[in-house]
């Protein structure tokens, strides 16, 4: 074997022994490949050991990519101050020329110049370091849904991370049939050079460069995880070209299961939402039960509509997790249980402090800026907040008490029965609308997706940004044919999920929001009631709505609240220019995006315009619940 004196050189006889165990000449060849040209001083290989797991820890710990906190169980981890978020200039593709055109909307980078680029930036950046290695499944191991993946990096809080949010699949690769060998997903990931607090230094090399051709992906210089695990975003990007080519779906969803004790039944709804439209906290209403909270996984088995939550754990927002706003998670952060915090402060008490925590943080501590103070400012002049707004947790699923333990473990998945696609305006979509057909939900509900933007986010306040399925930032093809290829996913399938909108963001005319938070609750259980043939239900040009005696009843029946009829009218009104100014930015956004968008796909929005238009001569611009007859 080519790299055999090379790994024994760098490796235990254990850890060396563990990866000759696979009998997978193109795992020996990735790891060995990279052991040479990384250059780390030793390789540790993992397997699915609790002494394993605990090791990892322990290393990010002693390493101090991971302090220690008041609770044995905490630690957290800083990001360098520059390294927040995902870093979207520097996230490319990697494109043989004969794929470039079909590529060229994407940011991409033509193959030869690309990898000489990620190769030069990673010649010997591992030096001085210890790297690990480390076998993960996306989805449950060993089932329809499996895809296996190998990491290789010299972060021990990636490593820890990941035995957290995935599967441990060692033993998967062991048992892997020779046929199976060749097709899994590499992580290649390196931190680079790190400064006197652990962090990234070498930001003008972060480089996170994607190779869907050959199912691998280069990171380098950073660590926040959406940079840098490469079980999350990277595999998601290759999980949907894979998907794409192999006719399931890969989607940036929710999986939950909406409780009926009256009926006493489980529907099982999945759920795209671009960030800030309401996916966490859709996902964990209170009374039903989450099975996963960011990517799904979609198959066809025996013609029924299956879903796998592709992680083990939560890579969550915690800014504005508070005990009212959301108890369970909020319990599960204060108990002494493995959790990763990252970009909080940590105070002079050991205890994170974040924002919109509904709790009173210390003057001073430790943040992703360094030793912080109230008031500190940093290099620009800005004052610095006692934490970062994508700050984060990283905890196992199975913590929750509202875990769906059943939908969690099942190798084959749940059975589908409800898309919901949730965006942010304050004035078109309704907050709950039904599609007529699965097609119709696509084209209507998932491609139209955007968001607003609020005061929260940098720029103009207001502005739309479309988001088709909520997943424009990892579809890794041409987004017409992705498009295409969720139209048909439902073919021969014997029962096909209702799809719906949601929007919970509605202002009233004094720019306020008209219903509680809460009030999603309601809306899921119209929806769940639709799907088991429940209530009637309204037509519009784009759907079909509630009737207000329908809300009436669910407001009382769980949220004890009186829905006035001036507020359904109001919510539930059809805004003939609003949606035709909202189909129009879709068909603008997909024509700038993937100007080979099928013909087809225009011509089914300019029909749909064409219908509201017709809508709006014969009822007025604004058309009251009930009023509209076609
Ligand atoms: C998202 O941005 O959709 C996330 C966080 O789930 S990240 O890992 O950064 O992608
Ligand atoms: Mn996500």
């Amino acid at each position: 074997m080519k790299y055999e004196k090379l790994l024994k050189s760098k490796m235990s006889a254990e850890s060396f022994e563990r990866l000759a165990a696979l009998k997978n000449p193109k795992v020996m060849e990735f790891v060995g490949f990279f052991a040479e040209h990384c250059d780390p001083d030793s390789i540790y290989v993992c397997t699915d050991s609790e002494e394993d797991m605990k090791y990892v820890r322990q290393q990010a710990l002693a390493l101090g990519e991971e302090w220690p906190m008041r609770y044995p169980n905490h630690t957290v981890h800083w990001d360098s101050y520059y390294d927040q978020g995902r870093d979207k200039n520097a996230t490319k593709y990697l494109v043989y020329k004969e794929n470039l055109e079909r590529m060229k909307a994407l940011n991409s980078i033509e193959y030869e110049t690309g990898i000489k680029e990620i190769l030069d930036i990673s010649a010997g950046i591992m030096r001085g370091k210890q790297a690990v290695v480390l076998f993960f499944a996306e989805g449950p191991t060993e089932s329809p849904f499996t895809i296996p993946c190998v990491q290789f990096t010299d972060s021990w809080y990636v490593a820890h991370s990941e035995y957290i949010l995935y599967r441990s699949a060692y033993n998967h690769f062991l048992k892997m049939k020779d046929s199976e060998k060749d097709d899994f997903f590499r992580f290649i990931h390196s931190a680079g050079r790190l400064d006197e607090n652990n962090n990234s230094v070498d930001l003008d090399k972060r480089r996170v460069y994607i190779d869907t051709q050959n199912n691998i992906v280069y990171s380098m210089n950073n660590q926040y995880a959406g940079n840098s695990v490469g079980l999350k975003k990277h595999s998601m990007r290759l999980a949907i070209n894979k998907s794409g080519q192999e006719g399931w779906l890969c989607e940036h969803m929710f999986i939950m299961a909406a409780v009926n004790e009256e009926k006493n039944r489980k529907t099982y709804f999945c759920g795209a939402y671009p960030s800030a439209c309401g996916k966490t906290s859709t996902a964990m209403i209170p009374g039903e039960l989450i099975v996963g909270d960011d990517i799904a996984y979609f198959r066809n088995i025996n013609g029924e509509f299956r879903a796998v939550n592709v992680e083990n754990g939560m890579f969550g927002i915690i800014k504005d997790v508070n005990a009212k706003d959301d108890p369970v998670i909020f319990k599960n952060l204060m108990k002494d249980q493995e959790v990763i915090f990252s970009n909080v402060l940590v105070g002079p008490d050991g205890m994170p402090y974040w924002l919109g925590m509904g709790v009173e943080a210390p003057d001073e501590g430790r943040n992703h800026f360094g030793k912080w103070h109230r008031g500190v400012k940093d290099s620009d002049g800005n004052v610095v907040d006692i934490a970062h707004p994508n700050a984060r947790y990283t905890m196992r699923l199975d913590y929750l008490d509202n875990i769906d333990k059943e939908g969690f473990e099942s190798k084959t998945g749940v059975k589908v029965e409800g898309i919901l696609y949730g965006g942010r305006d304050s004035d078109t979509t309704v907050p709950i609308e039904e599609s007529p057909n699965w097609k119709d939900g696509i084209l209507l509900k998932a491609c139209t997706l955007e968001s607003e933007t609020t005061s929260a986010t940098l720029g103009a306040e207001g502005v739309r940004v479309s988001n088709p399925m909520a997943n424009i930032d990892f579809v890794s093809y041409p987004l017409g044919q992705y498009t295409i290829n969720n139209i048909r996913f439902v073919d021969g399938m014997r029962e096909v999920p209702k799809i719906f909108s949601t929007n919970y963001f509605m202002r009233g005319r004094d720019g306020k929001f008209i219903t509680s938070k809460l009030a999603k609750k309601v809306w899921l259980h119209w929806a769940e009631g639709r799907i088991h043939g429940e209530f009637d239900a309204y037509e519009t040009p784009t759907g079909r709505i509630p009737k207000y005696e329908d809300l009436v009843m669910l407001f009382k029946k769980y949220l004890n609240e009186d829905f006035s009829k001036e507020t359904y009218d109001y919510l539930f009104t059809f805004r003939c220019s609003k949606w035709i100014a909202k189909l129009e930015r879709t068909k603008a956004f997909y024509a700038k995006t993937d100007p080979n968008t099928p013909k087809e796909i225009f011509d089914y929005w300019d029909a749909a315009i064409a219908k509201i238009a017709a809508a709006k001569e014969k009822y007025g611009d604004e058309i009251l619940p009930g009023a509209y007859h076609g």
